[in-house]
């Protein structure tokens, strides 16, 4: 029988958890993060699949190992592990990560306040404001973020015919906004906009395969998530959503990746100005702070450079096993 032991510290940022593995992660091939997270996808994944779903894990577990960085000048580099795979980048797992790697000594940045992170989207600034040995929040500033498509349209078989747009934050986003079939998020439960997403992601990566690909890295492509918006619980919040992410999640944080891709589409429809702050709200109410921080192009089309603020906090020390002679070693879904 096989065992294997894993030291993590665990979290959450606005509510969505993030499970740092700071013992037991894999040494992994390749130059870039990008690399590296194909060889753990190829011959890891079971650490993933056993540490992210039930009964260790549950369908929101996020979480993330840490590796030197490939270019000296940066602070670390970062692989996303996810119920859904191994995202290229996740800014509420940033926020956690970074966190628990300032207050437990995992990250001893080279400038304080300041990290360079190497992701597989690409590189991540960040700043982080300290008071003692507790992070109070964390900004990063995203890879470039733009609107792919507008105007698409997908057939539910609950709501019948939808518009939506698509956008890149980090991973591609289908944003659902209210339409003449539904007036917001605020109409249904977590779980029917579980229901609604996950038939509509599958049919819109049928009906447009090979559309949504990376100008700069082909390995990240499709839709991945589904952004659906609605009306904010606070006066002071500029726009709510409830993003689904993996197979049945809808983030209890505002979404990282996802604020970064509802900014572009805004900032391209001329709905949001440089450096205005974008209050974004989740689904349970918790809020991040987004700005777009500079405007630029990716591969001729135009773009976007967003910053995401947010919290996080800790919340539990927790050495994990996975053995072989266990029937849920790997995990499972129901
Ligand atoms: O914050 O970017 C994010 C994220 C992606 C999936 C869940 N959260």
């Amino acid at each position: 029988m096989a065992s294997s032991t894993f030291v993590c510290i665990d979290a959450h940022t606005c509510g969505n958890p993030v499970r740092v593995i700071k013992h037991g992660g894999p040494d992994l091939v390749g130059t870039t993060m990008s690399e590296k997270r194909q060889h753990f996808l190829k011959e890891f994944d079971w650490i993933r699949k056993g540490l992210m779903f039930e009964p260790r894990g549950h369908d929101m577990m996020s979480g993330s190992i840490f590796y030197p960085p490939s270019n000296p000048d940066n602070d670390f580099g970062i692989l996303f592990i996810e119920t859904s795979g191994c995202l290229p980048m996740c800014g509420h797992g940033t926020i956690g990560a970074i966190t628990i790697g300032i207050e437990e000594g995992l990250i001893v940045p080279k400038i304080p306040g300041e990290v360079r992170m190497e992701t597989p989207a690409g590189l991540v600034k960040i700043k982080y404001q300290q008071t003692g040995n507790k992070v109070d929040w964390v900004q990063l500033t995203n890879v470039k973020s733009y609107l792919a498509a507008t105007d698409l349209t997908i057939e539910s078989s609950d709501l019948g015919e939808l518009t939506f747009d698509v956008s890149y934050g980090g991973n591609y986003y289908a944003i659902i906004d209210p339409q003449v079939n539904f007036t917001g998020i605020q109409d249904f439960s977590a779980s029917k906009l579980i229901q609604f997403s996950q038939e509509l992601r599958e049919k819109i990566n049928v009906k447009y395969s090979n559309k949504f690909i990376h100008p700069e890295d082909s390995s990240i492509k499709n839709v991945s998530h589904i952004l659906w918006t609605g009306t904010t619980i606070s006066a002071k919040a500029t726009a709510r959503n409830a993003v689904f992410y993996g197979d049945k999640a809808i983030d209890r944080s505002p979404c990282g990746t996802g604020t970064s891709a509802r900014m572009a589409q805004w900032h391209a429809k001329g709905l949001l100005g440089k450096g205005v702050d974008f209050i974004h709200e989740s689904y349970i109410g918790s809020q991040f702070i987004g700005r777009v921080e500079e405007e630029t192009t990716l591969k001729g089309k135009p773009a976007i450079i967003p910053s995401i603020t947010g919290w996080a906090k800790i919340y539990g020390q927790n050495t994990i096993s996975i053995d072989d002679d266990d029937p849920y070693a790997y995990g499972f879904q129901v």
